[in-house]
Parts: C-alpha cells; structure tokens; sequence
C-alpha cells in the first residue's frame, strides 16, 4: 500500500506548480465542502490507492482559510461506524444545526441494498457516530444533499436515477413526510449527485446527467421542491473520471465550484480527485459555463508564519502522504529525499524571520531545506534532523533564517527519510 501511494506520488512532478487537485496525498471524490467559523471545510470520499472499481471505505476531511492551502484531518467517519452497513463510503454532505454536525451517507447494506444513514458530532472535524444504529432511509438510492430553507425546515435529497427528498424533522435523523419524488423538466437528463442550495430566493439543484461519462447541469425553482426548470450544462464531460459530482458555496464574498476528475498520475474513474474552480454568478443567477483547470483558484489573504502551522496544511506536495499524529491530528510522513511541501503565500513582512522551530519524530535523520518560489529558489535555512529515538517521539528542532522577507511561496524540501513532521513555527526578527 505504501510502496503504491509513493509510486504515485513519485511522479506529481508534472502537477508542479498547479493546485488542482487541490489534494495529492490520497486519492479523494464528491467533495462536500461546508463554509465554518471562515473556513471551508471538504468533506470528501476516499478512493482507496490501486482499486479497479469502487473501493471506498472511509470519508476524508481537509478544510482552508485561503481556499489554497489545505489542511488534513484525517478520517472524521468510517465505514465501520455503521455496524449494518458492507461497503461504498459514498458521497456525503454535512450540515450544522442544534449544536451539531449531521453527517449524511450514503453506504450498502450487508443485504446488499444501498441506504442513507447520519452519524452526528459536536465537533466538525469528528469523531462522528452513527445517530440510529440503522439506516435513516432504505431506499436503494444515494447521494444525500440535505438544506435548511431560510423557514428553517430542513430538506434531506437523494437519487439514482429518481430525485427524492424528505422533510426531516428538527431532530434531523427522522422525517415527518416522504419520500417524495421530485418530478423532473424536461431535458433535464438527471442521473446522480443532487447538491440542493438556495440562493437570492432561487432554489437551485445542481446534478450530474448523462451517465456515462457525466456532466454537470443544474435546474432552479422558486421553492426547496419545485418546479424546477432546467438550465443547462455547468461543467461539460471532461477529464479521465466517468462520473463527476459538484458542490457549489458562497466564501468570504466569491463564489466557488467543487468537483472531481481523474487528474492525478494513475487517476480514473476509481482514483479521483477533488478540484475547485472560482465562477461568477450571471446578474440574473444563471451560473456560467466553468471548464476544469490545473491552475485551481486564486488565494484569499495570506498564511501567517510567526504562529504554529501544521505540516499537514499543504498547497502541493510531492512523495509525503500524512498519518495520525500521537500529539493529536495529522502529521507528514513517506518523507524521503527530494519530497516537498508547498505552502502558498507566506507572509513574512519587512522584519522577516530570524528562525524556524520544527516538530519531527522518526529514527532516520536528514535535513528540512526552507525554499522560497520554487523547490530550487531562493535558501533560506535548513534544519537538521536526527533520530529521536521513535517513530512519533516528538522534538521541536530550531535553526536560523535569513533573506525570508515579503510574502512568498513558501518550499520544506526535505533531504533523508524515516521521519516525520508534525508543525513548524517561524519566529519574527525583532
Ligand atoms: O463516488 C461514488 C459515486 O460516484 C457517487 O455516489 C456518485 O455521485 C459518483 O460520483
């Protein structure tokens, strides 16, 4: 497995300097992106590394302030959190209310029927249990998008090939009425992968059609279950990925477009990844023709140096995949000579830094090179690592800095192996 994941990673080279994916360390699908406390947080499935169909078996979350640099943590839900539920962690959507997270899956039961069910937290990034201990809804249907209408009742949606909904109670794991299917316009060529929002006073279902390879279209109506008219093609069939599934959400005053492909080296149909691109509504709330790029979208403020960072919140990265860190979280690991980790926009002001502190654990030892623009730019220190005597005995490993001024993308290039990295922290010249 490991040996698969850095055969991959390998050759990410040719994605450089790109930031679509917007995850190169796992292989991730049907991003479910929820805007929290002015971050964006994506949920997203897990394609599991070398499958030749779906092989899904745990959900992944990794969420940013600057929609560029993104952090890892890790697997808030797993298939095994269902103790009725056999296999295919598929796509799901969360949603806040009453002091809660829901978590909506869809997943097949162990009598071979696909149902959704909800598992809840207190905590965004989990641990989430399952709500009822059974499914929510045994319908043989899936992808669950759930909405709050402004009235604050809450919709529960799901499809293939019919779109249903439910009127979920306040509680939100029961509903009051339904199912209910939800009569298609025509053209509307529906398959999969409802993502119902409302938006100005337009209720808008933006789907996949057109199975096999899919794109991406949408539908509005003036109320959470219709009539909906439809509006044409978002995203056209494009990329190595037969199926696609979109998100669409609002963040810090820009609108953005969530997506997969099959973008990575080795990515298909059953290894995608989660891409983002930035649109503009039209004046009248039609939604413009977006195409995938490699670019991605562009950063939203800057990332701030002189306080902890986690290693684990990455722009780009080649050959590292990350692990749960026994400091609590997420840290860096797979680390060998010549991996990297960018980080994008790192603002480190006129003064600059004079130091920088690293957490590392592992009985190997090598070297952590700090680069400025690109892998080779500009050296501005190295700190060196050396055994700690354990694969997560954690010590923090200080070395100076010099010429680290304005903001800048910011390169760990890491020399050696048989380490890990956990956080880093810069401190500001006086
Ligand atoms: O990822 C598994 C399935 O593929 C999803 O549930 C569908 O929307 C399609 O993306």
């Amino acid at each position: 497995m490991l040996t698969s994941i850095l055969a991959l990673a390998a050759s990410f080279g040719v994605l450089a300097q790109a930031d679509n994916p917007f995850v190169q360390t796992l292989f991730t699908a049907d991003p479910a992106p929820l805007v929290y406390n002015g971050r964006v947080y994506a949920f997203v499935d897990h394609d599991n590394t070398g499958a030749t169909y779906y092989d899904m078996t745990d959900w992944r979350l990794f969420s940013t302030a600057d929609m560029v640099n993104w952090q890892d943590h890790g697997s808030p839900l797993s298939l095994k959190d269902f103790s009725w539920a056999k296999a295919n962690a598929w796509a799901p959507q969360i949603i806040p209310r009453n002091g809660q997270f829901y978590f909506y899956v869809p997943v097949t039961n162990k009598d071979g029927s696909d149902s959704i069910g909800v598992a809840t937290s207190t905590n965004i990034t989990g641990p989430y249990k399952d709500a009822l201990g059974k499914p929510l809804i045994t319908h043989s249907e899936i992808d669950p998008t759930v909405m709050i209408d402004p009235s604050g009742q809450a919709y529960l949606y799901y499809a293939n090939p019919d779109l249903y909904y439910v009127k979920l109670n306040q509680d939100m794991v029961s509903y009051s009425s339904g199912p209910t299917k939800i009569t298609l316009p025509s053209g509307a060529g529906f398959q999969e992968a409802p993502w119902v929002y409302e938006r100005n006073s337009i209720y808008y279902v933006a789907y996949a059609g057109t199975c096999c390879s899919e794109n991406i279209r949408y539908m509005t109506g003036s109320s959470p279950t219709g009539p909906f008219t439809y509006k044409g093609v978002i995203m056209p069939t494009q990329g190595k990925s037969f199926t696609n599934h979109e998100a669409i959400i609002d963040f810090r005053g820009h609108s953005y477009f969530f997506y997969h492909n099959g973008a990575l080296p080795g990515g298909n149909g059953y290894q995608r990844s989660a891409c983002v691109e930035e649109f503009k509504y039209n004046s009248d709330g039609t939604i413009p023709t977006i195409q995938m790029t490699t670019a991605g979208v562009s950063q939203i403020g800057t990332l701030i140096p002189y306080t902890r960072q986690e290693a684990e919140t990455i722009a780009f990265s080649a050959n590292v995949k990350t692990e749960v860190c026994s400091e609590g979280g997420i840290d860096v690991t797979g680390i060998q000579s010549g991996s990297y980790i960018k980080v994008k926009g790192v603002a480190f002001g006129m003064a600059g830094a004079s130091s920088l502190a690293v957490r590392v654990a592992g009985t190997g030892s090598g070297s952590i090179a700090i680069h400025l623009g690109s892998q080779t730019g500009t050296h501005i220190g190295t700190c060196s690592v050396t055994s700690t005597g354990g694969s997560q005995s954690w010590k923090t490993v200080t070395c100076a800095i010099s010429g680290a001024t304005g903001t800048n993308d910011m390169y760990f290039v890491f020399g050696g192996s048989g380490y890990s990295f956990d956080y880093w922290q810069f401190t500001q010249k006086s």
